[in-house]
């Protein structure tokens, strides 16, 4: 007896396979007998996740995952075809999934794989000086902060915490610091500003009186003064200084001049007054004996003559000059 198969079952394709079995005995009688075999794929393909399962990725940065492979035992390689859903939003701190999912061609699908991204900003915020990092502020002027930008990739647009004052009352050097955290608590990098409050205003000096003076000759000249004051230091009177070229023994013109500087070194524009000496007191005459005086007839005259003396040129007797006036004679 003999049998024979006929048919074949190829286990890599699936499909409905029919072998026939014929078997003939010595004297020939036949008998035949099938069998159906039926390939069936209920393996789902397998994802492999190419890179780690886990990944931290920070904010900001844009997000490129690195996939997945997926093979299937009948299928062959299937990674082309591989869905991705990614819920990653890099513009957020946060635990993501990417997950992969795919098919094979009978239906079956893979168990799911899924990445782990977590979004994380470890960034610091930016903070950036609006205006100059050395600002000069005249003392009494108000100051004004042009402030700074801060910017974190994340939280975007941030308010700075400023440390340090400016007394503008006050000369001197002042430094503001500016500070930012973002929300996942990354400190910026300090920045800062230095603010000189300087006082550049000169002080003003007014003068007490009239600026032009007439002084009599020899008499006490007494100068009125003047006032100063700086619009910082105040009252700066008592700073001034004055000096005077004044001489009443010689007639002529004279100047007092004041000047003052503030505590910074301002120099006030010197301010001058004119003192006219002048000489209007007129000489005094001064007879040497009587002012009437009985002389006998015939003796010859001699006149005692005068003193003069002036305020000014002191003894004038030298200069003084005598005049005759006509003859009063009562006669006889
Ligand atoms: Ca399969
Ligand atoms: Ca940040
Ligand atoms: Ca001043």
């Amino acid at each position: 007896m003999s049998v024979k198969t006929i048919g074949d079952v190829n286990q890599n394709k699936t499909g409905s396979y029919t072998l026939i079995f014929n078997a003939v005995d010595a004297v020939g009688n036949k008998s035949t007998e099938t069998r159906s075999v039926k390939v069936v794929d209920t393996m789902g393909p397998v994802i492999r996740l190419k890179h780690k399962a886990f990944l931290t990725h920070e904010a900001g940065v844009s997000y490129k995952d690195s996939g997945a492979s997926a093979v299937d035992v009948v299928d062959g390689d299937l990674s082309g075809v591989v869905e991705v859903l990614s819920t990653v939003d890099i513009s957020k701190v946060g635990s993501y999934s990417v997950t992969y999912s795919v098919s094979d061609a009978n239906g079956n699908a893979a168990i799911e794989v899924a990445r782990v991204v977590n979004v994380v900003d470890t960034t610091p915020p930016v903070i950036t000086l609006l205006g100059g990092a050395t600002i000069q502020n005249e003392a009494l002027a108000e100051f004004i902060d042009p402030g700074v930008n801060v910017v974190d990739l994340v939280d975007g647009n941030l308010d700075p915490t400023i440390t340090g004052t400016i007394d503008v009352n006050t000369v001197g050097t002042y430094v503001l610091k500016y500070n930012a955290k973002d929300s996942s608590g990354n400190s910026a990098v300090e920045v800062q500003r230095t603010v000189t409050v300087g006082d550049t205003g000169i002080p003003v000096i007014s003068i007490n009186g009239d600026v032009l003076v007439v002084q009599e000759a020899k008499g006490t000249y007494v100068d009125r003064g003047a006032k100063a004051s700086d619009a910082l230091d105040g009252n700066l009177t008592g700073a001034m200084k004055s000096v005077s070229t004044v001489n009443t023994d010689v007639v002529g013109d004279y100047s007092v001049t004041y000047s003052v500087s503030d505590s910074n070194g301002n120099t006030a524009v010197k301010v001058v007054r004119t003192v006219k000496v002048v000489d209007t007191t007129v000489p005094e005459i001064t007879l040497r004996g009587s002012s009437t005086v009985t002389h006998e007839a015939k003796d010859p005259y001699v006149d005692g003559g005068v003193k003069a003396s002036d305020t000014l040129d002191g003894d004038l007797t030298k200069s003084v000059t005598s005049v005759e006036h006509g003859e009063h004679g009562c006669g006889g």
